[in-house]
């Protein structure tokens, strides 16, 4: 995570001195990037707020689709690239047969699934392009299961507003790493924990075996390592109160692009 938290923070400095034109000019002769989206990406992350992008934009609409020819030779891996405990070796070791992934918390039936049956689920596959704050850009075909058809399976309760997914990777501080969402995106189309990436199972960089695709949302929204997800009314008191590990640390919550 090293340098993730490193690109953070020097966005944060080049925010308070420089102000964005010239964050975006540095972005380039630092090779941050050289594609024409990023500054649109950084400019709208930070300005458009949860209430705005709504507003503007169906909660159903679908981010872009790509065709097969358009996936990325190498779709580079980021932040923790193995959880690195004992019991999550154990599960590599077992190639995940005893691999349980939960959903509880504010509903009426919690369950728990085997990703062999999650893999028996009806599937969606769709190819995709994830855009990650430090600068890269790839696009690869995720194959996996709607959260949308989980969800109605354990019917969450009136009073569930948000999703929050636990991960199996810890940071060298013992920081466990979790994301969250509000339950009405748990039922976007292209809302999927994901299986496959490029049509193999997912390896361990890419988050193994099974890791949320968030589209319409930056990089750090899509959880790898998926274990479990709780669905509750308020985000305080889980994780530093922010909705994730990122957004602990000052990265905004509602990541919309
Ligand atoms: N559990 C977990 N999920 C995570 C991360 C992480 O470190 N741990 N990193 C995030 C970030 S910043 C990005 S850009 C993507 C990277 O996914 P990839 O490794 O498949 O490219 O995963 C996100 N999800
Ligand atoms: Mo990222």
């Amino acid at each position: 995570m090293g340098s993730h938290r490193r690109a953070m923070e020097r966005r944060q400095f080049l925010k308070g001195t420089l102000g964005a034109a010239s964050l975006v000019a540095l972005a380039g002769c630092d090779n941050l990037t050289q594609s024409s989206w990023f500054p649109s990406i950084l400019n709208r992350a930070e300005k458009l707020t949860e209430r705005v992008q709504r507003a503007v934009t169906p909660t159903n609409a679908l981010a872009k689709e790509y065709g097969e020819a358009d996936i990325s030779k190498v779709f580079p891996s980021n932040g923790n690239t193995d959880p690195g405990t004992e019991a999550y070796a154990e599960h590599v070791a077992k190639n995940f047969s005893e691999w349980a992934m939960e959903v509880g918390g504010l509903v009426q039936t919690p369950m728990s699934w085997s990703l062999a049956a999650l893999k028996e689920l009806p599937s969606r596959a769709q190819v995709t392009r994830h855009d990650c704050v430090e600068g890269w850009s790839a696009i690869g075909k995720w194959t996996g299961v709607p959260l949308g058809d989980l969800m109605h399976m354990v019917q969450p309760l009136p009073n569930a507003k948000f999703a929050v997914f636990y991960c199996a990777d810890v940071d060298d501080d013992g920081v466990a790493y979790y994301e969250s969402m509000a339950l009405v995106d748990c039922y976007h189309p292209q809302t999927i924990l994901a299986y496959d990436l490029n049509g193999n199972p997912l390896d361990v960089p890419h988050g193994a075996p099974l890791r949320l695709r968030f589209e319409r949302q930056l990089g750090y929204k899509h959880a790898k390592y998926v274990m479990r997800i709780e669905l509750v009314e308020t985000l305080a008191g889980i994780g530093g109160g922010k909705g994730g590990y990122w957004e602990d640390q000052g990265y905004e919550w509602y990541a919309g692009i």
